[in-house]
């Protein structure tokens, strides 16, 4: 069923949204294969298995014309030296995407099956996803890096393509700025 013009407030503090849609919570149990690390991967599971990120959705539908949001609030830390990230995905539907960074720092890791871009992502930075282009996003602070995002509601998600694929790119800890390191090299 089609729904009303609505508002929805962004809570700051908790990265939640009023009224919400569901709430999602990935562990790190949830992320395996993610991490080029297996061994520090499994550590960080079979010790406290926190939670690296969670999304909040919208009550707007994934429906076809659509629009819905949702908040992204991606816990800092690292992972054997490789910076808390999301799965990553390809919408099978492809269609472009609005990230709009809220609050700490972090990037947006674009990859087309050739070449891998990296976007960084501070408060106010919008950062655009073109069709065909599956994107991740990475927390390189140390603080929660929080995002808004926008997608058409018949995209759709495909998160096997980035187990086949790979991103391009691995986010690494490094001295200063965040290194990217050929996903390849691992
Ligand atoms: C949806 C949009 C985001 C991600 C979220 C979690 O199209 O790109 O809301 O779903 O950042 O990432 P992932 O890769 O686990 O869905
Ligand atoms: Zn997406």
């Amino acid at each position: 069923p089609p729904i009303d013009p609505m508002s929805v407030t962004f809570r700051s503090a908790t990265g939640g949204m009023s009224p919400s849609g569901p709430v999602l919570s990935r562990r790190m149990s949830d992320l395996e294969g993610l991490f080029a690390d297996t061994a520090a991967w499994q550590e960080a599971r079979d010790g406290a298995d926190p939670v690296v990120y969670e999304v909040a959705s919208s009550p707007v539908p994934e429906a076809p014309g659509e629009l819905p949001q949702s908040i992204t609030t991606i816990h800092p830390g690292a992972v054997g030296g490789e910076f808390h990230m999301t799965k990553g995905h390809q919408h099978p539907n492809p269609q472009g995407e609005i990230y709009f960074g809220l609050s700490g720092t972090g990037g947006l890791l674009l990859f087309d099956g050739t070449t891998p871009k990296w976007i960084p992502m501070s408060p106010g930075v919008i950062g655009y996803i073109p069709p065909g282009w599956a994107h991740r996003s990475v927390n390189t602070g140390d603080e929660p890096y929080r995002f808004l995002a926008v997608y058409p509601g018949d995209a759709g998600h495909d998160y096997g393509w980035v187990l086949e694929h790979g991103m391009g790119w691995r986010v690494r800890r490094g001295a200063g700025e965040p290194q990217l390191v050929p996903f390849q090299s691992e």
